[in-house]
C-alpha cells in the first residue's frame, strides 16, 4: 500500500515536514482550493503542489477532490459545460502525474454530522452524527455544522427544492452519463477515478444518495466497466451504516481490482438507531473490525493508496475538526502496523 495524508496546500497549518516524519509516507492527498466546482483550474496551482511535496521527499499522486458541480450531478442544461471543464482538469492533473482522483456524487451535502465536537469519555473531542438531534433538524430552516458558510438560505433552499424532482434512478443516470464522459481521459493518462461512497451512507433531507450499500456499488461498477472505474474504501463512511459489511467488502472490490484508494477510520454505535461516533482508528475502540478490513485488503492483492481519516481533537489540539495532526499521526502507525502484519501472514 501506498501511506498519504490529506494535505490543505499550501494554507494547511500542519507543515510537511511533519507529514514526511510520519514512517513510511508516501504521498500528499491534496486539491486546488480556489476554484470552484466546474471552474477549469490552471497547471500552475498543481505544479506548486507537487513542487512543495516533492521538495519534502513526498509524491502528489493523489487528488481529492475534483469537486462534481450540482449541475453534472442534477443533469442540468450547463452539465456539458462542467463535464468539459472536469476533463480538462483531469488531464492537467494527468500531465502533473496523479494517479488516483477521489469524487463524490451526493447531492449538496458531501458528508452531514450533527455535532463537529462530541466530548469522549477520554477527554477528546470528534464528528459524531445523533439520531435524534437529526430528527430535530428542520429542513426549511437549515444550520447544519460545518456547512453554514457553504450556502447562504436562499440558494439552499432552492437546491433542495430542485432535487426533490431528481429520482435515484435519474441521478444515478447522471453518474453514469458523467463517468462515460471522462473514461477517454482516464485511460489516456491511467488515472484511477475512485468515488467516495455517500456519508453517512442514506438518504437525507429527501435528497438521493446512490453510493450506500454493496448492492449500489455493484450497479455502479457494472454500468462503467472500464478499469478506471473504481472506489475510494471509505471505511468509516461505509461502516456507519450497519446494513454494510465492510470487512466483505473490502474482499470483494480488492478481488475485482475496484478499491484504488482507502480511507481507514473507524466508528463507534451509540445507539440502536443511526447513531455514531468517530473514534480512533485501533479496531477496540469503535464497530468495526479494522485489521479484518485490512487483511481482506492485502490478501486481495490491493496495492493501492491508503490515508488515515478523521482524527479527534487530542493532545490539546484544536484543528479543523477531523484534521489535525496528532491522532492521524497515530492513525498512521497502527495502519502500517497492520498492513505489516496482515502482508506477513499472507506469505
Ligand atoms: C471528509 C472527506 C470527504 C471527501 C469527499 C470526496 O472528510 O472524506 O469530504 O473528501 O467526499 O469527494
Amino acid at each position: 500500500m501506498k501511506l498519504s495524508f490529506r494535505w490543505y496546500g499550501l494554507n494547511d497549518s500542519i507543515p510537511l515536514t511533519y507529514l514526511k516524519q510520519i514512517p513510511n509516507m508516501y504521498s500528499v492527498v491534496t486539491s486546488v482550493y480556489d476554484k470552484k466546482p466546474g471552474e477549469i483550474w490552471d497547471k500552475e496551482s498543481l505544479l506548486k503542489l507537487k513542487a512543495e511535496a516533492e521538495k519534502h521527499g513526498l509524491a502528489m499522486e493523489v487528488i481529492e477532490s475534483i469537486p462534481v458541480s450540482e449541475d453534472i450531478k442534477m443533469g442540468s442544461p450547463k452539465r456539458d459545460e462542467h463535464i468539459a471543464a472536469f476533463r480538462k482538469n483531469l488531464a492537467l492533473c494527468g500531465e502533473v502525474g496523479v494517479k488516483c482522483v477521489c469524487y463524490n456524487f451526493m447531492p449538496v451535502f458531501d458528508w452531514l454530522r450533527t455535532n463537529m465536537h462530541h466530548d469522549n469519555p477520554d477527554f477528546s473531542n470528534s464528528l459524531s452524527y445523533s439520531a435524534d438531534d437529526f430528527a430535530k433538524v428542520d429542513p426549511k430552516n437549515l444550520h447544519l455544522p460545518g456547512w453554514d458558510e457553504s450556502y447562504s438560505p436562499e440558494e439552499l433552499q432552492n437546491l433542495l427544492k430542485t432535487y426533490q424532482n431528481i429520482s435515484h434512478e435519474q441521478l444515478f443516470d447522471n453518474l453514469v452519463y458523467f463517468l462515460n464522459s471522462i473514461m477517454d481521459i482516464c485511460d489516456q493518462y491511467d488515472i484511477n477515478m475512485a468515488i467516495h461512497p455517500d456519508d453517512p451512507p442514506w438518504d437525507v433531507f429527501g435528497l438521493p444518495r446512490i453510493i450506500c450499500s454493496e448492492e449500489s456499488i455493484d450497479k455502479m461498477l457494472a454500468a462503467v466497466p472500464n478499469k478506471h472505474n473504481g472506489l475510494t474504501l471509505c471505511t468509516g463512511s461505509l461502516g456507519a451504516g450497519k446494513h454494510n459489511d465492510v470487512p466483505h467488502m473490502a474482499e470483494k472490490y480488492a478481488k475485482q481490482n475496484r478499491v484504488f484508494f482507502a480511507h481507514l477510520r473507524n466508528v463507534l454505535y451509540t445507539d440502536d438507531k443511526d447513531s455514531f461516533v468517530e473514534v480512533g482508528h485501533y479496531s477496540n475502540a469503535g464497530s468495526l473490525d479494522m485489521f479484518q478490513i485490512v487483511k481482506n485488503l492485502v490478501d486481495n492483492g490491493f496495492d493501492g493508496y491508503v490515508r488515515p481519516d478523521h482524527g479527534r481533537n487530542i493532545f490539546g489540539e484544536n484543528e479543523k475538526p477531523g484534521y489535525g495532526l496528532y491522532d492521524r499521526a497515530l492513525g498512521c502507525a497502527y495502519i502500517n502496523g497492520l498492513f505489516e502484519a496482515a502482508e506477513k501472514m499472507k506469505k
